[in-house]
């Protein structure tokens, strides 16, 4: 994670495998969007670097971070995809919505991953406040778009490799 002690938008390229022939598919909470706007855009900056095609990146948008693990199930069931990335911002407020999103979120992409044969990357920032967030959308701890994104393609790669041997 892009942690102020962290930067995993400084990664060796020359270790991550080619995106050219992956599909990804891409889920955006709208909440916080000046956030997951500048997520999606790393991300796909990054896939483009790795080989992805931009026809083989497909981006839908969903309400807020809650609701993130229902458009990634859709993009499962209705896009045939090697991994899907799902961009959202929680930002801790003084009610309690931080707790519930984070962990109904945290727990949904983790039983997409468990239910369906496609990787799900957990890129939802969890921030103190707004600048915690500006600065790991492109700020000075880097992107977690782009490190969402290597992500993504990793463990597409792992699959493919599994599945070959
Ligand atoms: C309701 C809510 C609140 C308070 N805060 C956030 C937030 O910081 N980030 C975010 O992505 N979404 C937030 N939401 C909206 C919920 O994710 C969800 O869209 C609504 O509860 C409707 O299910």
């Amino acid at each position: 994670m892009a942690t102020s002690l962290k930067n995993l938008s400084d990664y060796d390229p020359a270790k991550v495998p080619s995106a050219e022939d992956m599909l990804f598919g891409i889920v955006v909470a709208e909440w916080n969007i000046e956030i997951t706007g500048a997520l999606l855009k790393g991300a796909i900056d990054t896939l483009k670097k790795h080989g992805a095609k931009e026809e083989n990146i497909v981006v839908k948008y969903v309400p807020g971070t809650f609701e993130l693990t229902m458009g990634g199930r859709y993009m499962a069931e209705y896009k045939d995809l090697d991994a899907v990335i799902c961009f959202g911002c929680v930002i801790q407020g003084e009610t309690r919505h931080f707790d519930f999103i984070c962990h109904g979120v945290s727990n949904g992409i983790t039983e997409l991953n468990l239910q369906y044969d496609i990787p799900f990357i957990f890129g939802v920032l969890t921030t103190d406040d707004m600048q915690q967030a500006i600065d790991r959308a492109g700020g000075k701890h880097g992107n977690k778009g782009d490190e969402a994104a290597i992500t993504a393609i990793k463990m597409a790669a792992l699959q493919l490799e599994m599945e070959e041997e």
